[in-house]
């Protein structure tokens, strides 16, 4: 499988004709148990919270993305994260950084606070961070790269190494970039993350997460809570995501083409203040992102010049952008970070961290770049 070029794999990996009658499509095995011959004595599959065939051939293709030898899906992002969470032993100590998805935010400050330690710092100042490691001694570092909101970047190799030298693992949310174009076991990293219901399916129309890693002992832990606890994912939605993750390297491509072409747009419209985008040189770490990543992706934030009244005309005058939660869909959505996405981070935290009520967050879908850019320009108009 390593050999094949990723466009093949989204294709072919788990892709297989159904033996029994030539389906080129795999069937949906919509089944909650499996017939045994005896007790015991089975095809390798007995209840659909453990497995489930098409479950499977999601995991195969999955894995083959992001070269990993072992693959778990389940039935949100959030879900895959706390499958981490209860693999640790209790009493852990979690190094996470300051920027993440907001419901991230809340499942380890408000949920698991009860069984494990959390210390939020920038992974972005390898420096600093390297202290906090040495200190801290954490079981596990969690990192998203490019972070949401704010798309700030963190060194996947560098920080990997620092966590092997005090035994820590490391977590990396691959999200932002999907396997297209980020690959942090290939970095080092220990554990890939993604929510599925973004680019790996595409089509807003799933909910689902994934774990990818390459240890033994961590398939053996992963799958023991996964079936403890029961976050499996429906096999309609699985076949959903498998083709979906199809057409993963045409949509990247597109998504890029378009974010390449509005982020300059933005970078020179006098109602915008600043513009975040791992593609433009006047990102800070532009050039770790050329080092890391095979692209810079779909997602774009923007200050606005103005505050909460102008960012509101321009969010209820955009047409083709819908004004939604979520992102990594064909279409192209806008988010309010500081009211939508991470509300749940408390006021002063968010301010901290510069998510301001003038921050906005594109993810810019595959529609014609012209179109897009007249959606804005009309928008800009009304503030
Ligand atoms: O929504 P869910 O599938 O449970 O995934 C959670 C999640 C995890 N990691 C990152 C980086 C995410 O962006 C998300 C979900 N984010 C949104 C819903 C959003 O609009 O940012």
């Amino acid at each position: 499988m390593k050999e094949m070029k990723f466009e093949t794999k989204v294709i072919h990996v788990g892709g297989e004709p159904d033996p029994t009658t030539g389906a080129i499509m795999p069937p949906i095995f919509q089944t909650s148990t499996y017939v045994q011959s005896s007790p015991g004595e089975h095809k390798g599959y007995e209840y659909s919270r453990s497995h489930n065939p098409t479950r499977t051939r999601l995991q195969e293709c999955l894995a083959s993305t992001e070269n990993a030898k072992h693959c778990f899906v389940t039935a949100s992002g959030l879900s895959a994260s706390t499958l981490i969470m209860h693999m640790l032993p209790k009493g852990s100590k979690i190094l996470c950084g300051d920027d993440v998805y907001g419901g991230t935010y809340r499942l380890f400050s408000k949920v698991f606070p009860e069984i494990h330690h959390y210390k939020f710092v920038d992974t972005t100042n390898l420096k600093n961070l390297e202290k906090e490691i040495n200190e801290f001694k954490p079981a596990l570092i969690w990192l998203e790269t490019p972070t949401n909101p704010l798309l700030k970047i963190s060194d996947v190799r560098a920080i990997s190494d620092l966590a092997k030298k005090v035994g820590s693992l490391t977590v990396v949310d691959n999200t932002f970039m999907s396997p297209f174009f980020q690959n942090p076991l290939d970095q080092g990293a220990d554990i890939v993350l993604h929510s599925m219901t973004k680019f790996i399916n595409g089509h807003s129309d799933v909910v689902g997460g994934a774990l990818m890693f390459n240890s033994d002992e961590i398939r053996d832990k992963i799958f023991f809570y996964q079936n403890a606890i029961g976050p499996s994912q429906s096999p309609f939605d699985s076949w959903l995501v498998l083709r979906g993750l199809k057409t993963l390297a045409v949509r990247m491509k597109a998504h890029e083409q378009n974010a390449i072409k509005i982020s300059t747009f933005l970078e020179n419209h006098p109602k915008v203040e600043r513009v975040v985008y791992p593609g433009l040189k006047s990102h800070p770490q532009h050039d770790l992102a050329k080092k890391q990543m095979k692209g810079f992706g779909g997602m774009i934030t923007f200050f606005l010049k103005g505050g909460i009244a102008e960012s509101r005309r321009f969010l209820e005058n955009l047409k083709l952008f819908a004004l939604a939660e979520s992102l990594g869909g064909v279409e192209s959505l806008v988010d309010h970070p500081a009211i939508m996405t991470h509300a749940s981070i408390p006021k002063e935290v968010r301010e901290q961290l510069g998510i301001y009520d003038n921050l906005i967050r594109l993810s810019v879908g595959i529609e014609d770049s012209d179109d897009l850019i007249k959606d804005l320009e009309i928008a800009f108009s009304k503030v």
